[in-house]
């Protein structure tokens, strides 16, 4: 007798894999079964962010039809930064999507100087988004890849005074972090500290679709990325580390401008991305608590470091909502190498012998 219930091998794991949906992954990450309160909040949590991520998309596929999407807004954020319409538009649409998960009672973001708060929210949802809504904005007026990126964190203290003091803690702290590519496809790669998994956005469905599991980050690789128009600025340690790749033959440069672009593509190919402190920000540009962390703790997962160069990343304790940290992330070997020349304190006058360093 047929068995009529059943298809060839290959079409029964892609139905399992379509109906892997983000929430229930995300539950079956910590659960295996029995559920507790907070593996059904962050699943709930992530349903919200893939939502905003959804939106943002439309949003941005749509971006030179409609009249709100490109160009700035004429007014410059807390760092001081011009804001792009879709910088606003993100940081909208995801304050509107987790207002009504009921979870969040707090969300900060680089567009907003103070946390945002939900009042009603606040006596059952313990948590807080961290997030940058659109983080690249520079490459939406020409049409190149952008990101999201989001930590969440669980919400210490009553926080009467509204100045967030809880949010000052290390990196470690984080409950789940990842971002949302929005490329040639919509890709969405999370942690919960239980590997780095990625899910595509498939239109026609509406739905982010599971594409790989427990990513791994090559233990070397032959990109950098960096912007290397800020060379005359950098420390001398950092000029020595980019020379010696220069004169080392494999190496190639590759830089989008978008952080989540670049991170995507060091985490699935392997190399290293660095923005490191300069003369005018010896702290570089990249925000601790909604850029670099949450960088550094799904890099991790995946079996990769991330480094100011003489710290761990998910190490710092910030000072402030806003702070900026250098960032050295990607596969281990490669930010042990930029490590190397930073500990050495390279300087032009005494080129550092790296050939034992590179293998
Ligand atoms: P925004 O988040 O303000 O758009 O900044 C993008 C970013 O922080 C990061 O994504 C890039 O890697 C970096 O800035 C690019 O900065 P430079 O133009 O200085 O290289």
């Amino acid at each position: 007798m047929v068995d009529n219930t059943q298809l060839p091998p290959a079409q029964e794991l892609a139905i399992s894999r379509d109906l892997m949906t983000l929430s229930r992954h995300v539950l079956q990450q910590v659960g295996g079964g029995s559920y507790d309160a907070q593996a059904q909040d962050l699943s709930a949590l992530m349903g919200r962010i893939a939502l905003a991520g959804k939106l943002i998309s439309r949003h941005l596929s749509r971006s030179g039809l409609v009249e709100d999407a490109l160009g700035s807004t004429g007014s410059v954020n807390v760092q001081g930064e011009e804001v792009k319409k879709m910088d606003q538009y993100a940081n909208r649409i995801f304050i509107r999507a987790l207002e009504q998960s009921g979870l969040v009672c707090r969300l900060a973001s680089e567009e907003m100087e103070k946390p945002y708060y939900i009042p009603e929210n606040c006596p059952v949802g313990r948590y807080t988004l961290l997030f940058d809504p659109i983080d690249g904005s520079s490459n939406i007026d020409v049409n190149l890849a952008v990101g999201s990126i989001f930590s969440v964190r669980q919400q210490e203290g009553n926080d009467e005074t509204g100045e967030a003091l809880d949010l000052l803690q290390d990196g470690r702290k984080q409950l789940a972090a990842g971002y949302i590519l929005y490329g040639s496809g919509t890709v969405l790669v999370y942690t919960i500290g239980k590997g780095v998994h990625s899910f595509y956005l498939d239109p026609s469905l509406g739905e982010f679709i599971l594409v790989q599991e427990n990513i791994q980050v090559p233990s070397t690789g032959n990109t950098y990325s960096i912007n290397e128009g800020n060379f005359c600025s950098w420390p001398e340690s950092i000029r020595q580390y980019v020379m010696h790749l220069h004169r080392t033959p494999g190496y190639t440069s590759r830089y989008s401008g978008a952080l989540v672009a670049d991170m995507h593509r060091i985490l699935m190919l392997g190399g290293v991305y660095l923005y490191p402190g300069t003369e005018s920000h010896p702290d570089g540009k990249l925000r601790l608590l909604y850029e670099t962390a949450p960088m550094a703790f799904l890099m991790e997962q995946a079996g990769g470091r991330a480094s100011t160069g003489t710290q761990n990343v998910l190490d710092v304790i910030p000072k402030k909502l806003h702070q900026r940290t250098p960032l050295i992330i990607g596969s281990p070997d490669d930010v042990a190498l930029v490590e190397s020349f930073v500990g050495s304190g390279a300087s032009a006058q005494e080129p550092v012998q790296v050939s034992e360093l590179r293998r």
